[in-house]
């Protein structure tokens, strides 16, 4: 039996009034023992005894990636660091590292939270899981790790990297369920195609890809690619790594979201009003079990909104759909806003090329150029050399159809590319601000 696997199928008032229940002890918490959150919420003129319901949430003011970098590194922590355990940081592009906290109920928490995640992604005691996240500061390895461990599954802790020694091993071990980004799990069928070895023929059944955006066309591709059902698994380290929200096997249709443990919110970004269920807007979370890093009201930046519909696995928990993009990844082209995501999608519907891509973007004068580089497929590079440019073109064509940008195509041969091992670089931005 999994640790709080009952709270999975709760009547929506039985599930409020726990989740009020814990939000008031945290608010209790945090503002004895966190100045941050003391000062911010006397600035905003709110005490924890004001919310009473979990509608007063939104009395309280968000905390933001810039709070965490002001307060760097231990700052918002709301125990003493002899009750840390352990400590992540997530890299960041710009800027110091997120820095997060565990004690060590935190630590158990987290690992019941993503044995209960692995669960519903499709994985029993019985499984071999080969772990391809990375293990280190990054939350990805070590948190699926310790939710292997609790479930009673066998783990592979084989991380990211050497490449060529996984399909070994995979070959060797026959681990049934795969962990990694779902870029590094593209770079891995290649290269197992490389060694001769088929994806489809091993032993693989379930795949639990996520840390970085991917499209409903990529879960196509890496399917057909690998064999196994892909599901989808959400998370971030400043509200406890992966296992926040997860897609159930027997739908695959939205990532249930752990609302025991954290509260979501969809806001408009630009207005901090809290959008009702259905319409997209910025996903917030709030944190009602956490130790040693509580967080209140966190903008993640991410884009999704929030389904309340039952789902057909039972679990009553509300489902959060895909993540569209990032507020901060919006790239505005002359004026449009466009979403790396949406113009993966227009690449994978097209035969001719691989899902590796990256896009740049310059600044010309004073106009935006967006340069779209995608890898020919094997195929098409051996075929077509002469029809490259109708295939620029077609693409072309497409992303003005349907994002309004003009966008140059240049076709690149395969695998030229980099390929990460962990989350790909799917963005380069020369633009000066
Ligand atoms: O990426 C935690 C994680 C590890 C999740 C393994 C899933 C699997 P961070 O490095 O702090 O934590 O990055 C968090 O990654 O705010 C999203 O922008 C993005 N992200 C994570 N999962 C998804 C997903 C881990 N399934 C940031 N779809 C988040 C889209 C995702 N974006």
């Amino acid at each position: 039996m999994i640790y709080d696997m009952e709270f999975e199928t709760l009547p929506r008032e039985a599930l409020v009034a726990i989740q009020l229940q814990r939000l008031q002890t945290t608010l209790e918490r945090v503002y004895a023992t966190v100045p941050f959150y003391r000062k911010k919420f006397q600035e905003a003129g709110v005490k924890p005894s004001d919310i009473q319901r979990l509608d007063d949430l939104k009395k309280l003011p968000f905390t933001t990636k810039q709070d965490l970098r002001d307060n760097y590194p231990f700052g918002m922590f709301a125990v003493p660091m002899d009750n840390v355990v352990r400590i992540h940081a997530s890299s960041g592009t710009t800027g110091k590292p997120t820095v997060v906290g565990y004690t060590a109920r935190d630590i158990n928490t987290w690992a019941s939270l993503m044995a209960r995640a692995l669960a519903a992604g499709g994985a029993t005691r019985g499984d071999i899981i080969h772990n391809a996240y990375g293990y280190g500061l990054f939350t990805g390895g070590l948190g699926v790790h310790y939710g292997a461990e609790k479930l009673g599954a066998s783990v592979i802790p084989v991380s990211g990297g050497n490449t060529k020694r996984q399909i070994v091993i995979m070959k060797d071990f026959g681990p049934t369920i795969l962990t990694a980004t779902p870029s590094y799990t593209l770079h891995l069928t290649e290269v197992a195609e490389e060694l001769g070895v088929d994806f489809r023929d091993l032993s693989f059944k379930f795949g639990i890809f996520g840390a970085e955006p991917w499209s409903e066309k990529m879960r196509g591709e890496i399917e057909k690619k690998t064999g196994m059902t892909a599901v989808d698994i959400y998370g971030l380290s400043e509200v406890m790594g992966p296992g926040v929200a997860i897609e159930c096997h027997e739908a695959k249709k939205g990532l249930h979201v752990f609302e025991d443990h954290f509260i979501p919110e969809i806001i408009n970004p630009d207005t901090g009003e809290v959008m009702p269920y259905g319409e997209p807007g910025e996903l917030v979370f709030t944190t009602i079990t956490k130790e040693a890093f509580p967080i209140i009201r966190y903008r993640t930046r991410d884009i999704t909104s929030l389904n309340p519909e039952p789902c057909i696995c039972g679990r009553s928990m509300l489902r959060m759909n895909r993540v569209s993009g990032r507020t901060d990844d919006m790239l505005i082209i002359r004026g449009v806003n466009v979403f790396p995501s949406q113009i993966e999608s227009v690449l994978m519907e097209m035969e001719e090329v691989e899902p590796h891509y990256q896009l740049i973007v310059d600044r010309e004068g004073n106009l935006d150029k967006l340069t779209v580089k995608v890898e020919l497929g094997e195929k098409a590079f051996t075929d077509e050399v002469k029809g490259l440019q109708s295939i620029e073109q077609k693409i072309s064509k497409n992303i003005k159809d349907y994002l309004g940008v003009s966008a140059k195509v240049k076709l690149v041969e395969p695998k030229a590319i980099a390929r990460s091992e962990g989350k790909a670089v799917r963005v380069i931005d020369n633009r000066k601000f």
